[in-house]
């Protein structure tokens, strides 16, 4: 196992990936796979990481020459890997002009993501630009942006100014369809500021769609100390995840210019989709319903949650009334894949918090658990695990816990859910409330969750999530 800090990273490759978002996902999971195709087969396919918000990542791995530890955190113990494929770490809010600069060099033919589903400054149930979005009223008028949206136009202008073909736009967040999302934004944002600049993306520019699994806990400082004693070196930024990797990226790149993800297991394909929704349905869906849930009952972690039997059975409700929902990729049996979920979950390795799935919940709710209902009750199966998922996730946003401890709800709508969470006094009145937050629940939607969330929600008020799932309120 190779370890130990990096004498020097000048013989590393040129830089031919700029990644926006540089959290610890991406580190715990792209880079591997960039560090791992080029070696294989070779390329110029270094990452200049963006942080579009703290300088944090930057000021720990500057110290180290962009190198950091990825741990893998198997049920039978730790394995850890010096990942050097970073060249440069960017702080975007510091220097907007240099992030564009990079982005616009032609030797950069691909712009990753990891933004997490906010950062695209998006409606979350319908898929359009929030054109009200403070940052993209500001991106529209000024030509150094701060959001996603506006670096990727920006630096896309300067590249058609220039006379460089577009990068390829790569994004590895978990929402539906993410490439062609990310192209609709793209277009309409850029539509907005010039039409020829618009056309001029939307026939040379191309948005492949990805499916990116991993799980990635935030890196706590007992995880680096613990770095520290199984390496013999100070990390101030190791990246901690499980063993499991998958990456289904659709093979359409501009000029065909990628590093060879294939040789380091990545799935190239031609349509993600089916890939895309078994993951956000039976992943994401399920990791944010426990979650809400868990969190509820007091327990902290995804592992603790699923030890307790009443959320085992829980979990695998879920599925029961999840499965039918989805279209399985082809080859792939969706009761095994579930099975898999579940050791994954159960990983006591993996300290991941219920509280950091919890947050940004009025961005994760629509792909990850109402597409899954919306189905399941067009089709008059039982979805009460389901409505259930949806009344924790209201209880949560409320702001407090079962015991009368104050919730830190972290999402960007947290205030106007708040505001309609205390509007009302009863569990029906909380959920009618809820039920009218257009950016999460489409008005049909609403109309046809309002009976059974109603008598989720008010069995989980009276009795308290466990008891309620444990009593067979589903
Ligand atoms: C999690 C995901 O934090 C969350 O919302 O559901 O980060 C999840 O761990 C990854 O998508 C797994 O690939």
């Amino acid at each position: 196992m190779e370890a130990g800090l990096p004498a020097d990273t000048a013989q590393g490759p040129k830089t031919g990936i700029v990644h926006l978002g540089l959290g610890a996902f991406f580190r715990g999971f792209g880079c591997v796979f960039v560090a791992d195709a080029m070696a294989a087969s070779g390329g110029e396919w270094g990452i200049t990481g963006v942080s579009l918000r703290s300088p944090d990542t930057r000021d720990a791995l500057q110290g180290q020459g962009w190198g950091y530890t990825s741990v893998t955190l198997a049920p039978e113990g730790e394995q850890t890997r010096w990942i050097t494929v970073l060249t440069d770490v960017l702080v975007a809010p510091e220097d907007p002009q240099a992030v564009l600069i990079a982005m616009a060099k032609p030797d950069v033919r691909i712009v990753t993501l990891t933004v997490t589903e906010k950062g695209y400054c998006h409606n979350p149930a319908t898929g359009a630009l929030n054109a009200d979005h403070p940052d993209i009223i500001h991106d529209l008028a000024h030509d150094l942006p701060k959001s996603a949206p506006g670096f990727l136009v920006r630096a896309l202008q300067c590249r058609r100014a220039a006379g460089v073909a577009p990068f390829t736009v790569l994004t590895c967040d978990n929402l539906p369809e993410n490439g062609r999302l990310v192209r609709g934004l793209v277009l309409d944002f850029a539509r907005r500021l010039d039409p020829d600049l618009a056309d001029w993306i939307a026939t040379e520019g191309k948005f492949p769609c990805t499916m990116v699994d991993r799980i990635t806990p935030a890196t706590t400082m007992a995880d680096i100390a613990r770095v520290g004693q199984l390496t013999g070196n100070v990390d101030a930024a190791p990246v901690m995840h499980e063993p499991f990797a998958q990456w289904v990226i659709e093979d359409d790149f501009v000029g065909n210019a990628r590093p060879d993800f294939a040789a380091a297991g990545v799935e190239m394909v031609q349509d993600v989709t089916a890939h895309e929704h078994m993951k956000l349905r039976m992943l994401n869906g399920t990791h944010s319903a426990l979650a809400y849930t868990g969190y509820l009952a007091g327990h902290e972690t995804i592992a603790e949650t699923v030890a307790d039997p009443v959320f085992a059975a829980y979990v695998r409700r879920l599925w029961s009334e999840i499965i039918p929902a989805v279209q399985a990729p082809d080859g792939v049996s969706l009761t095994e894949y579930a099975d898999a979920l579940f050791d994954r979950y159960a990983n006591p390795g993996i300290r991941h918090k219920t509280w950091q799935i919890a947050m940004d919940g009025s961005q994760k709710l629509p792909q990850r658990i109402l597409g899954s209902l919306e189905a399941t009750l067009s089709a008059g199966r039982d979805s009460s695990a389901l409505c259930l998922a949806v009344a924790a996730w209201m209880r949560y946003v409320g702001g407090m816990d079962e015991v009368g401890q104050v919730i830190d709800v972290r999402d960007p709508l947290a205030g106007r859910l708040r505001d309609a969470s205390d509007s009302a006094d009863t569990p029906e009145g909380k959920v009618a409330a809820l039920l009218d937050v257009r950016d999460v629940f489409s008005a049909e939607l609403a109309e046809k969750l309002i009976r059974p969330v109603t008598k989720a929600a008010i069995q989980l008020w009276t009795k308290g999530t466990r008891a309620a799932i444990e009593e067979g309120a589903l």
